[in-house]
């Protein structure tokens, strides 16, 4: 029996019961209507091979293959593998590997004119402690703004790009690194929910429109400072097995990058978008 439970106070919903090889449409919809009202759904205890996974995946949207080519699963360019080849031949730890969306909280895919809708990962290997993904709430960051600045942000746009004003761009294959930047509003209806979020990165924005430099860089180190609402949290601790599928346009994430580098924590991956 398919069973819903919340998480957070604001984000986050955790489902029990179900094994998503066999998922029916009406247990789908129950689990997609959860989504746009929890924006983290966890699925718990599953067995997936490779094409279940897409399968499933699917059925949220377009799978698209992420742009970093060099962290592609060999066999199946839509699935990255997260945690694959953190050592390098030397026995260096690669840190570009092994920190992997840990430097800022983010929302995948703001370098695209066309962003992820959502990314899911599927955990097949989770350390002893630590490792957790937290998220958090870009509806609890819109609400909490300001007045003036929910002003001064209307009708904005922001330039993004990979890699952002400190071109982290290591996972990107050398010839893919020029990349053309791309706008967005910082504030973003939701096409599904209708509700209002705050659309910002601070490690892929590179300027807001119509703002001269200094505006500009003192507007993005405020956006930056309150975009984690203490409520509109979740953080996630991993099991075997898990399922997560997380909203990137409604809700940030990050990775806790704090666990035991010589401990294997790998996910499959797949970034999927409403249309090409
Ligand atoms: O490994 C994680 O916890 C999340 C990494 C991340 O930012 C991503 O997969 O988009
Ligand atoms: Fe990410």
């Amino acid at each position: 029996m398919m069973e819903i439970r919340r998480v957070g106070q604001q984000i986050g919903a955790e489902i029990t019961g179900v094994d998503v090889k066999t998922l029916d449409d009406a247990g789908f919809a129950a689990i997609y209507r959860a989504w746009l009202d929890y924006n983290v759904v966890v699925v718990t205890d599953q067995k997936l091979e490779i094409e279940d996974f897409l399968r499933y995946s699917r059925r949220f949207g377009i799978v698209h293959p992420h742009p970093s080519k060099m962290t592609r699963h060999p066999d199946h360019p839509e699935i990255t593998l997260l945690g694959v080849n953190k050592f390098e031949p030397d026995g260096a730890l690669n840190v570009a590997i092994y920190r992997r969306g840990a430097e800022d909280w983010h929302t995948d895919g703001a370098y695209d004119q066309e962003p992820f809708k959502a990314t899911q990962l599927y955990a097949l290997a989770v350390p002893s402690m630590g490792g957790d993904t937290l998220f958090a709430s870009m509806y609890a960051a819109y609400a909490a703004l300001p007045e003036r600045l929910k002003q001064q942000l209307d009708g904005r746009q922001g330039v993004f790009t990979y890699g952002g004003r400190r071109k982290a761009t290591a996972l990107l294959n050398e010839e893919d690194r020029a990349w053309t930047p791309v706008c967005h509003p910082i504030v973003r209806t939701h096409p599904e929910t209708g509700r209002k979020a705050l659309y910002f990165d601070p490690g892929k924005i590179l300027r807001i429109e119509g703002l001269d430099v200094e505006e500009s860089d003192a507007l993005i180190e405020e956006l930056t400072a309150r975009m984690i609402q203490p409520e509109g949290q979740y953080r996630h601790h991993w099991r075997k097995g898990d399922v997560v599928i997380w909203d990137n346009r409604c809700s940030y994430h990050k990775a806790a990058a704090d666990y035991p580098p010589e401990e294997d924590r790998i996910h499959w991956r797949v970034s999927i978008k409403e249309r090409e």
